[in-house]
């Protein structure tokens, strides 16, 4: 019954912000809000809770290297298509990188657009995609999970994939559990109702042109979903690795909150840094300050700025999102090797310039090509947990 109430405000919901007259219903949605809210909260714990609990376990031995993608948004190849600009870039980077180098491919839900076009559409516009899947499958490297564009799979049992498709994977590092999931099930309890949504974007939404809603997501359903899924984490002493809002996180951390932690850890460091360390920390600050200015106001205001940071509660580094395949300036994965975690971005030379002078140490450029790998972040997997045990 709960999931009845949340589907009709839902749709209500969804209909008043395709509307024109938006300015005028806001006042509408905001009032439903809270109850929506509300329901969740009794819901999410029971839903996180069996996602964690049907998990298939794997573990992670010494030398195994995995690579988590999520939100690719197959289309198939038509305007409406958000994969098709950042294709060659994605292919290039599967086959001469993580395929070459013998990684362990995670496909974290949303990978095909099932909610505008079909499985078959899809798979005949992105074959070669695919055919680097397929490689990754042979190896018995593959493990794919859906999220909410791309659940018609799991639901329809007359499409037929050659994937085994999971709702998460659970990785077992020396005792600890890194739980991946596409992380839609927090605001998108009524998976059941997924057709409904798929009818609207197909017959309505896609003829007229109107964007994807989900995509849309404003920033307080995005806070929202990372703050339960943080507290589930944190309550469990586990880490999660998500996708869905196409925001990249680390440590619980956005990019624009990283760096201005950064800057705030240099200059402690600076006051007991030798003086052949502390030319090395300014020319650092340099580059973090730098970073943040390069943040457009936009940027700041619409995907940065909105952070867990003002929690009450401490916030811990168990929450981790491998941003998107489709963005702007290119690509975000999450690798797991060496004992390490990292956030990677990927990006084309010819077509973004904005980190062509990052770190010099954290910058490689794929042999052959334009382009480039960046670690954004990384950490010491042992140090995580420590922290998540010490600070719980
Ligand atoms: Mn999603």
């Amino acid at each position: 019954m709960e999931e009845m109430g949340c589907l009709k405000i839902y749709l209500l919901y969804f209909f008043l912000a395709q509307s024109k007259k938006k300015q005028k219903y806001k006042i509408i949605i905001y009032l439903a809000a809270p109850d929506i809210l509300k329901l969740n909260n009794k819901i999410y714990l029971r839903k996180l809770n069996s996602i964690n609990k049907k998990s298939v376990e794997i573990q992670i031995k010494k030398d195994d290297k995995i690579v988590i993608f999520s939100d690719m948004h197959l289309g198939n190849g038509k305007r409406n298509d958000d994969f098709k600009k950042n294709s060659d870039l994605f292919h290039h980077v599967l086959k001469n990188y993580y395929l070459k180098k013998n990684y362990t491919l995670i496909l974290n839900g949303d990978i095909e657009e099932l909610l505008r076009t079909t499985y078959q559409k899809i798979k005949k516009r992105w074959h070669s995609i695919y055919q680097l899947f397929d490689k990754f499958n042979q190896n018995k490297k593959l493990y794919k999970i859906f999220g909410n564009h791309d659940f018609e799979l799991r639901l329809r049992k007359d499409i037929q994939t050659e994937y085994n498709l999971y709702e998460s994977i659970k990785l077992d590092y020396n005792g600890n559990k890194i739980l991946v999931f596409h992380g839609h099930q927090i605001l998108y309890i009524f998976e059941k109702f997924n057709f409904l949504v798929s009818f609207v974007l197909k017959y309505i939404a896609n003829p007229f042109g109107i964007k994807n809603y989900t995509l849309s997501m404003d920033n307080k359903k995005k806070i929202i979903l990372e703050e339960k899924i943080h507290d589930y984490s944190r309550k469990n002493e586990i880490i999660s690795i998500i996708g869905h809002t196409h925001r990249p996180l680390f440590e619980s951390l956005s990019k624009y909150d990283f760096v201005r932690f950064k800057i705030e850890e240099c200059c402690r460091k600076y006051v007991n840094a030798t003086e052949k360390q502390k030319k090395k920390i300014e020319k650092d600050i340099i580059e973090y300050k730098n970073e943040l200015v390069s943040f457009s106001k936009d940027e700041i205001k619409k995907e940065i700025k909105p952070s867990l940071y003002t929690k009450e509660n401490l916030l811990l580094p168990c929450l981790f999102n491998s941003g998107c395949c489709i963005g702007k300036r290119g690509i975000t994965s999450i690798e797991i090797s060496d004992e390490f975690i990292y956030l990677v971005h990927w990006f084309d030379k010819n077509k973004n310039k904005k980190y062509i002078n990052y770190h010099k140490n954290k910058i490689k450029k794929l042999s052959g090509s334009d382009y480039y790998r960046i670690e954004l972040n990384s950490e010491n997997l042992d140090y995580i947990f420590t922290r998540i045990k010490l600070l719980t």
